[in-house]
């Protein structure tokens, strides 16, 4: 489009909807004009793309994730569409900051963290590598809470994302389905003996999906984002007469997490999970039936994916749908069910491995249950004299009165992987080592990936101008030529302007900071970032021990020789988490006591940014000098913050835990920090049962001061909260063996703050993980799940360029 045209559109669309001037309206006008331009424009290519799948009969995958996380779609839709540019400079034209626009809209923040975001990287790059791919999952009406920090501690407020409208979805009434909860069901046998199931006192729930164009990178594919949100069909209007009455039905999407301390939030959890699964494959299934094929060729068709437990009720469901609604026979139902799903597991800590108790799953889907029982049976006589009694024990879905959704997901499925080289590894060799001995050939790995594009060519657009002059711009759309950046190694003049581009991030976030903190800090600083989810086993709080042990070296030696850092945080714990929060209020009581210390000159600063979410991500990353990846080996199952920071040119200081093994092969060991105890020690230590964090604080003096400034006084205002932490790490043993890994960790910080002052030492460094960040790319990732998993080809039958 030309800039007139640009103009002339969004004046048509400015007077028709909110009767303004181009030159009169303000940056909310502005932006949904835009999003409408921008709308028109997609929907074109999403149903040339949507008529072309279907007339090619082209077979496409269907993700099921119960969090997306896609973070503002404004500039990432015109990147991908090719008109960022144009856009931004019309809009310059008449003095408007296309920046200010985008601050408009709100994050779409219908996830917790990296499996949501990770989701929402694959839709980019599923689109953007022209394959036929679909999302499926809620509409939530409130997304992630908003974080605010009273008086150091975490508040959670309602996340309010639909308040002004979502541009960007389309409501598709006639897609619309039933799904039924609860109620009782029975089995009949019919004259010609086959038994029925036949139901009684089912609700019945509206899913009405909304639907969202995932835009391709500049290809002319628009994939779909279908998100289900639950109404009270017109039917049942009658049944329901009080606005409490009406809210049991509407709150099943109101929430991302519903509050699971009580059965009535552990129950909207289960009916969240059934009603987007059943929605999900009851319009896959219609839509299979308007191609007239058999049914023996749906998984020639249609692929499902089950992105980590939470929708694995898509085994009984399909069953359900294939054999209740279908008049399948049992046995061909299942082998259509197996060849169609596969299912991604996303972490190795048992609180996370989902179960359900089966009372529960009979009062919310009756004949879902009895579904999983007879697979349940099936399962148990079909090993029999092939398995051992108790492997077969082991595995089956019901166990003590649960239902092991990773079980269903992994029986009812012909693939399961893990996200990472070493995830992948433990789950074979142990977390789930009886299922790889009974079907070794579903295992496999995918190591996660991102999206390039939002992750710097959007977000860091002062670097990606460098490596375009450098390496010119093909690593935009192949992201591997970032490695063409390895000639520039001994290059001072190309470190110099890395070095740049990363400065005038570092002063953007030092502006926000102060805006949003009021701590001052300097861009000179080494910035040392840990953004992710607060969970005792990522070790944030390992990260403040050091902060400590320098806050006590610089008072106690106020010349001590240290490149000033400032340590910044971006994390939210979940709301009944409670130890979590005792780690952000403690982390914020020393950054208190840290940032108001005159004497120690501004060497150190601490600053926990509130209300982390992909938004701020993008402030953050760009800025980073050092990435904090310091998760316990083998509990983090992949990470990808610490692939966008490396994308970013920070250099990663970690411990050889999920995809840091594969950063650290890529990058080399003069390109990363490495230090910690390794998964086999850490088994090592569960073997012998032989740690003592009691004998290390014993032992180390330095380590005493430190652990006794969370119940001596030192840090003011928590009582409470550091004498749970103190607690944590002596009475409970240190469940992390953070006190283990400190020393190491310390070192790694000297070498850090001695390697840093060396500026060209330092950016030979940090180029070196731009350049290899390209073997992370979800493009990549994408590709290897459509061959090998889910057997989809690319479409380029209208490609433009
Ligand atoms: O695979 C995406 C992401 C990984 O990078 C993280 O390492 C992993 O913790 C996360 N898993 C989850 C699942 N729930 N838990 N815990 O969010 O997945």
């Amino acid at each position: 489009m030309t800039k007139e045209e640009i103009k002339k559109e969004l004046r048509q669309r400015l007077r028709d909807t909110y009767a303004l001037e181009l030159e009169d309206a303000g940056p909310v006008e502005l932006f949904y004009s835009l999003g409408g331009l921008i709308k028109a424009i997609s929907n074109e290519k999403w149903h040339k793309t949507w008529k072309n799948y279907l007339t090619e009969e082209q077979k496409q995958v269907y993700y099921f994730s119960i969090e997306f996380l896609p973070g503002k779609l404004l500039k990432s839709n015109l990147l991908n569409l090719g008109i960022l540019n144009e856009v931004r400079t019309t809009l310059a034209d008449i003095d408007v900051d296309l920046e200010e626009l985008a601050e408009v809209e709100k994050d779409m923040a219908l996830g917790n963290g990296g499996l949501g975001r990770l989701a929402s990287c694959f839709m980019d790059s599923i689109a953007s590598c022209g394959l036929p791919g679909n999302g499926n999952g809620i509409r939530y009406d409130y997304g992630l809470f908003k974080q605010q920090f009273v008086d150091g501690y975490q508040v959670e407020l309602p996340d309010e994302w639909l308040k002004r409208g979502n541009v960007w979805e389309i409501r598709r009434e006639s897609k619309a389905c039933d799904v039924k909860l609860f109620g009782n069901v029975y089995m009949k046998r019919l004259a010609n003996g086959k038994l029925q199931p036949v139901a009684e006192n089912q609700t019945t729930v509206r899913a009405v999906p909304y639907d969202t164009g995932m835009i391709g990178y500049q290809n002319g594919i628009v994939n779909t984002m279908r998100l289900w949100s639950v109404e009270i069909p017109i039917s049942e209007e009658a049944k329901y007469q009080s606005l409490d009455e009406r809210r049991t039905v509407e709150d099943l999407t109101a929430v991302l997490y519903p509050d699971d301390s009580q059965e009535s939030g552990r129950l909207v959890r289960l009916a969240q999970e059934y009603f987007f699964v059943s929605a999900g494959i009851q319009s896959i299934i219609r839509y299979y039936k308007k191609l007239n094929l058999p049914w023996h060729s749906l998984s020639e068709k249609i692929a499902i994916h089950i992105n980590d437990t939470h929708p694995a009720m898509c085994v009984p469901e399909l069953m359900r749908v294939l054999v209740d609604e279908n008049g399948l026979n049992w046995e061909f139902a299942w082998d259509i069910t197996v060849k169609v799903l596969s299912y991604t597991n996303h972490t190795i800590m048992a609180e996370a491995l989902e179960k359900w108790p089966i009372y529960l799953m009979k009062i919310v889907v009756p004949r879902i249950y009895q579904i999983i029982e007879e697979i349940d049976r099936r399962y148990v006589t079909t090993l029999q004299g092939i398995h051992s009694q108790d492997l077969i024990q082991r595995t089956r879905p019901l166990q003590n009165d649960q239902v092991y959704m990773a079980h269903l997901a992994i029986i009812g499925s012909h693939s399961t992987n893990g996200v990472a080289k070493i995830h992948s590894d433990l789950l074979k060799s142990i977390v789930l080592h009886d299922f790889y001995v009974i079907y070794p050939e579903r295992f496999n790995n995918k190591t996660n990936g991102i999206a390039e594009r939002r992750w710097l060519q959007l977000a860091n657009e002062p670097l990606a101008n460098v490596i375009d002059e450098l390496i010119t711009d093909s690593w935009r759309k192949t992201p591997q030529d970032l490695k063409l950046l390895m000639n520039y190694q001994n290059d001072e003049a190309a470190l110099t302007k890395i070095r740049e581009a990363k400065l005038v991030k570092k002063e953007e976030l030092a502006n926000y900071i102060l805006k949003t903190t009021g701590i001052e800090v300097s861009s000179n600083a080494i910035f040392d970032v840990q953004i992710k989810r607060l969970h005792a086993y990522k070790r944030q709080l390992m990260n403040l021990l050091h902060i400590l042990k320098l806050y006590f070296e610089i008072k106690d030696n106020p010349e001590m020789d240290i490149t000033p850092r400032v340590f910044i945080f971006g994390a939210k714990a979940a709301p009944s988490y409670t130890y979590a929060k005792s780690i952000i209020k403690a982390i914020n009581e020393v950054a208190n006591m840290v940032n108001t210390d005159r004497s120690l000159q501004d060497k150190i600063k601490v600053v926990f940014l509130p209300n982390y979410n992909v938004s701020l991500a993008e402030k953050i990353i760009p800025a980073a000098d050092v990435s904090e990846q310091i998760s316990l080996a083998s509990k983090e199952a992949s990470g990808t913050s610490n692939m966008k920071l490396m994308l970013n040119g920070a250099v990663t200081i970690a411990t050889l835990d999920g995809a840091n093994v594969e950063i650290r092969d890529a990058v080399g060991d003069d390109n990363i920090y490495i230090f910690g105890l390794t998964e086999k020690e850490v088994y090592d230590y569960y073997e012998k049962q032989d740690y003592s964090s009691q004998k290390i604080y014993d032992e180390d003096e330095n380590l005493r001061r430190i652990l006794d400034a969370f119940v001596d006084g030192t840090i003011p205002n928590i009582e409470f909260e550091g004498q749970e932490i103190y607690d944590a790490l002596l009475k409970f043993n240190d469940e992390y063996f953070l006190l283990r890994d400190f020393h190491d960790y310390v070192k790694a910080q000297e070498q850090i703050n001695q390697d840093y002052k060396d500026s060209m030492l330092w950016q030979k460094k940090s180029l070196a993980n731009i350049a290899n960040a390209g073997n992370f790319s979800a493009d990549d990732t994408v590709k290897a799940y459509a061959e090998d998993i889910w057997q989809i080809e690319p479409i380029f039958a209208h490609t433009e360029k």
